[in-house]
């Protein structure tokens, strides 16, 4: 197979001649530019997307508020009004009957008093009995402190909740002192749950020096809060927790359905969510919610002292600050997230815009009750058209088949493939990350069984390509499955970040097929391996492989054949955003 050895992955610094200096959060402002350096957006953009959410030009960044009300899809999402890069952020808004199609409507909240005049930072939205909702915020003060705010809507009748009123004894949550939290580390509320106390409560994200946290506040009317004696979770090492999110999850097997936010009992565990702001990731403990003393109690974790404590992940490529939502229209939990770009600052700038976000995924636990498991929402499959499959079909070591007949940059690809030969898999001395694992084995190099998956957005010549893979490795006497997401080779523009992706799958290859699903959409690849047991979502802008020159194809770099028990792939109907 014509694949040319993988250049060693450079990273490139992503600031290019703009005076950089960081400020509270996780983004940073960028002194020297402004409003006229975005240039005109244009719909004929290569690496726009025609079926994930974005704004039609400008940054955006964290899903806000995301719930479901007057028979409507709210979301509300981090965005700058001016231009392409983070600043000035406001909650914008828009709103879906369907989560895939969206219709935009006035920024809802924007800084209009002194305890949200330097910005209007990421909250949650809480359904209060009787369905009336309201929105609890992060605002940045005149002394850019970071306090938390309250919003509730003007009218409740209107379904679309255009406008929304701010509390007047806004800050209801203040650093203080005495809680040592500094006041530029308490951010992000979720959304609040209501004991059977009669008390809601709501979680804080922070951190003491390096040790962080999840604060937990406490109150009846939702307006006058008190900080609970400890927080709900912190651990040392583990840096700022932003975007905190805290929910039950049912633990029946294999029933996915999803329960509210409140739900408490012996047959549901509890997630906790942090967007870890030293690693970049989402990263989740699954545990129990101890009522009485108000903890959270994880099933397992790792050693407090570094990041490594929480050891699974929402997802293993470029994904940030996400949140879920009970959906009580399809009694399911849904997960919003935000990926950011891999371009340079430069070129954002040059095309208008910054950021999207994933597809909305079903999550629920896993039958083993040992991790989460996700799933686009089954209505973007409306958007599928011109369906190709193929019967069962053997792919041999070194063998490239094209997928012809869908739309290779707008495009969702499922396939499965069946290993009869998992015992000449490559053995692995030691453990390793998958992540350096999967960049070290890329696509291109040779093994044994795997990697066999997907070559999405190629170019015509191969020079530019992105893989989604498998590879099976034996360790310690049992089968290892890896997953990749090798961009190295993505474009030829090296000025993006092509970072590989990867992790372990828990998937016994001996006993079932490994499926693999790929949502591609012009400068974004979301998989999902093993059923949605591990994603890994990266962003790409190929040079070459762009329009109807891009191409599609199945791929088996091993010695060992492999077969391909399905093929399902189609073609995706751009979606009404914005
Ligand atoms: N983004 C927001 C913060 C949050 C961060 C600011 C996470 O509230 O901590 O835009 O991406």
């Amino acid at each position: 197979m014509a694949i040319s050895p993988i250049l060693l992955v450079t990273f490139f610094s992503l600031i290019y001649g703009n005076y950089v200096i960081p400020i509270e959060a996780t983004h940073h402002v960028y002194t020297t530019l402004d409003e006229s350096l975005s240039s005109e957006y244009s719909s004929n953009q290569p690496y726009r997307t025609a079926y994930h959410f974005q704004p039609l030009k400008n940054w955006i960044n964290d899903p806000n508020g995301p719930m479901r009300y007057g028979g409507l899809y709210h979301l509300f999402y981090q965005y700058n009004p001016k231009g392409a890069v983070w600043g000035n952020i406001v909650w914008a808004h828009s709103v879906s009957k369907d989560l895939v199609n969206w219709t935009p409507l006035d920024h809802a909240i924007h800084p209009s008093q002194p305890s949200d005049i330097n910005g209007c930072w990421s909250g949650s939205a809480t359904l209060l009995p009787g369905g009336k909702p309201v929105i609890l915020y992060t605002g940045i003060d005149p002394n850019n402190h970071q306090v938390q705010n309250l919003a509730i809507p003007k009218n409740i009748s209107d379904p679309l909740l255009r406008e929304w009123k701010k509390s007047p004894k806004n800050p209801l949550m203040q650093p203080t002192f005495s809680n040592k939290i500094n006041s530029s580390s308490f951010r992000d509320p979720t959304t609040a749950w209501l004991g059977k106390d009669g008390f809601w409560r709501v979680l804080i994200g922070s951190k003491i020096n390096t040790k962080g946290m999840a604060i937990l506040y406490k109150s009846k009317n939702f307006v006058n809060w008190v900080e609970a004696k400890h927080p709900l979770h912190s651990a040392e090492g583990t840096g700022m927790w932003e975007c905190p999110d805290f929910y039950p999850v049912l633990n029946q097997n294999k029933l996915t359905i999803g329960v509210d936010t409140s739900v408490n009992g012996d047959y549901v565990k509890h997630v906790l969510k942090v967007s870890l702001d030293d690693t970049k990731h989402d990263h989740y403990l699954i545990g129990t919610y101890d009522a009485v003393k108000d903890i959270f109690v994880p099933d397992n974790h790792g050693l407090e002292g570094n990041h490594q404590y929480f050891e699974l992940r929402y997802d293993y490529g470029k994904y940030y600050a996400s949140k879920t939502f009970f959906d009580d229209g399809k009694n399911r939990r849904v997960l919003l997230g935000w990926v950011n770009e891999s371009s340079s600052v430069a070129d954002d700038v040059k095309k208008g815009w910054s950021g999207i976000h994933t597809i909305p995924r079903a999550i629920w636990l896993h039958k083993s009750g040992k991790q989460l498991v996700q799933w686009p929402v089954k209505e973007i499959e409306n958007l599928r058209m011109n369906p190709v499959n193929w019967p069962t079909k053997v792919i041999k070591g070194g063998e490239l088949i094209p997928i012809t007949g869908v739309n290779p940059v707008q495009a969702d690809v499922e396939i499965s493939f069946e290993v009869n030969d998992v015992g000449k898999a490559e053995i692995l001395d030691h453990m390793i990350d998958p992540q350096i694992l999967c960049s070290q084995k890329g696509a291109a190099v040779k093994g044994r069984v795997g990697p066999f998956g997907l070559l999405v957005v190629a170019s015509k010549g191969l020079q530019e390509y992105t893989a989604v893979f498998f590879r099976i490795f034996r360790y310690q006497h049992k089968n290892l499955v890896l997953m990749c997401s090798d961009q190295s080779r993505s474009s030829l523009n090296k000025e993006n970040d092509m970072t590989t992706y990867g992790t372990f799958v828990d998937v016994d290859p001996l006993h079932e097929k490994l499926s693999l699903r790929s949502l591609i959409d012009h400068s974004v690849v979301e998989s999902f391996g093993g059923e949605g047991r591990a994603c890994i979502t990266a962003r790409v802008y190929p040079t070459l492989a762009i329009h109807d020159k891009a191409m599609l194809y199945a791929f088996n770099n091993g010695t060992s054949a492999v077969k391909i028990t399905r093929l399902n792939a189609w073609s995706m109907k751009k979606a009404k955003i914005n």
